[in-house]
């Protein structure tokens, strides 16, 4: 409603946020930064709080949700919160059997592979996730001025785990049934955008600052066949919402040669792995469009000395885009010391702090 978005659109409020001017290649007071996974196992009160509860039921209680979110905020100073869910959050309301395995990932209990398995993945609306619609809602009221993410997966993505049943490291049956039968391969695809858009939707309506599509896996494809089998359906969801009035971040790994294409899908801001330089991204992405990215999870993992050295060089990287969100080139790993984080969000403020303007 009217009155919602003119409320977070008021000076110092989530939508005038670093974040969210960055996002829109506005001048901003320091370099903002959060952390993709920023809440989950590296928290011990995460694994505290988590310990007898699985994840798909944990994503489904509103409370949990909202303390969960906040926990990173509350640590580490970090520029934006983001909902904690999971990509196949909407899969199982659509009506997919599926569970998240600790360990593994999320595992489908019939893979999809005929258009009848394609028929039955249902549209979906507020209704089938109401749980999220709520936590948006109590976590938009306790974050203030601290502007809320959204997410969901992108078409390619959320396929591959449907076709494949579970996590897959080549996406060989997943590309099987693209090039076997593109048919099949747009019909779902299709259909998956349709739900990605409708879900993205609801955390919009409900309040979200931003939203960021991941594609995590679409580095397993050439430029061509990114071109041909992906970017439409990812246009379909990020074009989709242009008249959302909120910025759209896309998100890939091992994307470097799918820049250019994955902006032209109608994102706001690109996100870079750790392969590609700042600088070289914001050559192939062009300079209407913001950057996010780009410290490789493992070097949080090294000694202080070397990881300040690669923040102020991402940071000096960053420079070249007209607008850049500090970020790692994928997500947390478990192993990390949270201690690190907190300490590399003070570095990134401090080293990209700017004298007011006016
Ligand atoms: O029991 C557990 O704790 C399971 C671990 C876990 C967690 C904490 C999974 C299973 N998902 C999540 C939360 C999650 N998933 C978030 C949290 C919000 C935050 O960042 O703080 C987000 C953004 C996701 C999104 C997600 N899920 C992606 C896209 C982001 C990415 O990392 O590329 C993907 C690919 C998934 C699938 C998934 N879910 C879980 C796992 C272990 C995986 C990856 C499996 C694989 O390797 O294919």
């Amino acid at each position: 409603g009217g009155a919602a978005r003119d409320d977070v659109s008021r000076p110092g409020g989530p939508a005038d946020s670093p974040f969210v001017r960055a996002c829109r290649r506005r001048s901003v007071p320091h370099t903002p930064v959060w952390f993709m996974r920023q809440a989950g196992r590296s928290l011990p009160e995460y694994r505290e709080i988590r310990a007898n509860v699985a994840m798909l039921e944990s994503c489904r209680r509103p409370e949990l949700v909202t303390e969960i979110t906040l926990q990173p905020v509350r640590r580490h100073n970090v520029d934006a919160a983001i909902l904690f869910s999971d990509i196949v959050v909407p899969v199982a309301a659509a009506g997919v059997d599926l569970d998240i395995v600790p360990g593994t990932g999320p595992v489908v209990a019939e893979p999809v592979r005929t258009a009848a398995d394609v028929q039955r993945i249902r549209p979906i609306g507020r209704d089938d996730v109401p749980y999220v619609d709520e936590a948006v809602r109590m976590l938009v009221k306790e974050l203030g001025d601290t502007p809320l993410i959204g997410f969901a997966g992108a078409p390619f993505t959320l396929a591959s785990y449907l076709v494949e049943g579970g996590p897959s490291r080549t996406h060989a049956k997943t590309k099987a049934l693209m090039y076997g039968d593109p048919e099949l391969w747009h019909a779902l695809a299709g259909r998956l955008a349709e739900m990605t858009l409708a879900f993205l939707r609801v955390q919009i309506e409900a309040g979200v600052s931003a939203v960021q599509l991941f594609d995590s896996w679409a580095g397993a494809l050439s430029e061509a066949d990114y071109r041909r089998f992906v970017l439409p359906h990812s246009t379909a969801v990020l074009a989709g919402l242009a008249d959302a009035g909120v910025p759209r971040i896309h998100f890939g790994v091992g994307t470097a040669e799918l820049l250019g294409a994955m902006g032209e899908a109608g994102a706001d801001v690109v996100g870079v792995d750790w392969r590609t330089p700042l600088n070289v991204a914001t050559g192939r992405i062009g300079p209407d469009k913001a950057v996010q990215g780009n410290l490789d999870p493992c070097l949080l993992l090294a000694p202080w000395p070397v990881i300040e050295a690669e923040v102020r060089r991402i940071l000096d990287e960053g420079r070249a885009a007209p607008g850049h969100v500090f970020n790692l080139g994928h997500g947390v790993l478990p192993e990390t010391d949270p201690e690190v984080l907190t300490r590399v969000v003070a570095l990134v403020h401090e080293l990209s702090t700017r004298p007011a303007e006016g």
